[in-house]
């Protein structure tokens, strides 16, 4: 029955700006080639997928003014401003026309218009970022200049002041308390990331509590951290899964979580019946070898179906399948 139906709508973000690696904007492509709509599908028959293409962004004269007067020491800038508030209004369309969405990078840069977009729609709304890295740098905390490493300065309102040339007000007016924000499999934080968190008192699981408590215990304390009323974005960066199971990817740092683990996580926040949206990011199809790619585009295909749908135990959804055979 079309009321059982869930839609999801799925967006494309080539961008590749907010790193120096070549090969990210291959990614939403590369996804669709290895059959992610018809894996989805098959994860849940209920699901009603529509694909929105690749977004597209022109950058204007008042951005590139922003970049060289106040943020010329960052790279690419204005690439990233354009094409955040290009996602923004596309995460809003979708969540207009669908229950849920998924975004596909590109780097994580664009975890701030997708995150951005998703609070402009529903402004109370919790964030939990799964990744080696914390992409917490302010731009003048950045040793890399690379854009990737700081979205989540974008969206916290404790942070958002930092950015006071980048007229965020306008831009994404609604923004996250840092109370709702937490980090899962980190394990590469800059100097000052780690100060910005301590000072903020920021919820963030690194490997090593992940290898104290285990996954379930870490999901307990990351649910019982955020507001149980919000809704819930999860941003996944590939480059969270071991470098074992996820090689193709710019920073690639070992001793990550499994695969299993990463499921687990994953279909323990979609058992809570929240997520509204989620990020999938930062695979690069240049990097490594052809085995290697596979092996990347094989454990984000895993992930992405535990999110929407697949369930290990079996505990799926069938309406056809009592046709007399029992
Ligand atoms: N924290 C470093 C490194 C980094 C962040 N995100 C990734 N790498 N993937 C930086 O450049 O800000
Ligand atoms: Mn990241
Ligand atoms: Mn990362």
């Amino acid at each position: 029955a079309a009321s059982e139906q869930t839609r999801l709508g799925i967006i494309g973000v080539p961008f590749a700006k907010g790193q120096s690696k070549q090969g990210v904007e291959l990614a939403p492509d590369l996804l669709r080639q290895s059959n992610l709509r018809q894996v989805l599908q098959s994860s849940d028959e209920r699901l009603l997928i529509t694909d929105y293409g690749n977004l597209h962004y022109a950058v204007d004269e008042t951005l590139l003014q922003q970049q060289r007067q106040h943020y010329y020491h960052i790279r690419n800038y204005a690439d990233f401003m354009a094409c955040n508030l290009a996602l923004i209004g596309q995460v809003q369309v979708m969540l207009q026309q669908n229950a849920q969405f998924l975004t596909i990078g590109g780097d994580h840069a664009i975890g701030f218009g997708s995150v951005a977009g998703h609070l402009q729609h529903t402004p109370n709304l919790s964030l939990v970022w799964i990744d080696a890295h914390a992409d917490i740098n302010l731009h003048s905390t950045s040793q890399s200049g690379n854009i990737h490493g700081m979205p989540v300065s974008f969206l916290l309102q404790q942070l958002r002041a930092t950015w006071q040339h980048a007229a965020l007000d306008q831009v994404a007016p609604n923004c996250l308390p840092k109370d709702q924000l937490v980090y899962i499999g980190l394990r590469d934080i800059d100097p000052y990331e780690a100060f910005i968190l301590n000072k903020f008192g920021i919820r963030y699981y690194a490997m090593d509590s992940i290898d104290r408590m285990g996954v379930p215990k870490i999901i307990e304390m990351t649910l019982d951290a955020m507001d149980p009323h919000n809704k819930i974005h999860v941003s996944f960066d590939i480059d969270a899964l071991d470098s074992n199971v996820a090689p193709s990817t710019g920073t690639a740092v070992r001793g990550g979580l499994t695969l299993r683990e990463g499921i687990s996580i994953v279909e323990a926040l979609r058992d809570t019946k929240r997520v509204q949206g989620m990020d999938l990011v930062e695979i690069n199809p240049k990097l490594g070898t052809d085995r290697d790619v596979r092996t990347t585009v094989d454990s984000a295909l895993e992930i992405l179906k535990s999110m929407f749908g697949y369930r290990r135990s079996g505990a799926r959804h069938y309406s056809n399948l009592d046709t007399g055979i029992l």
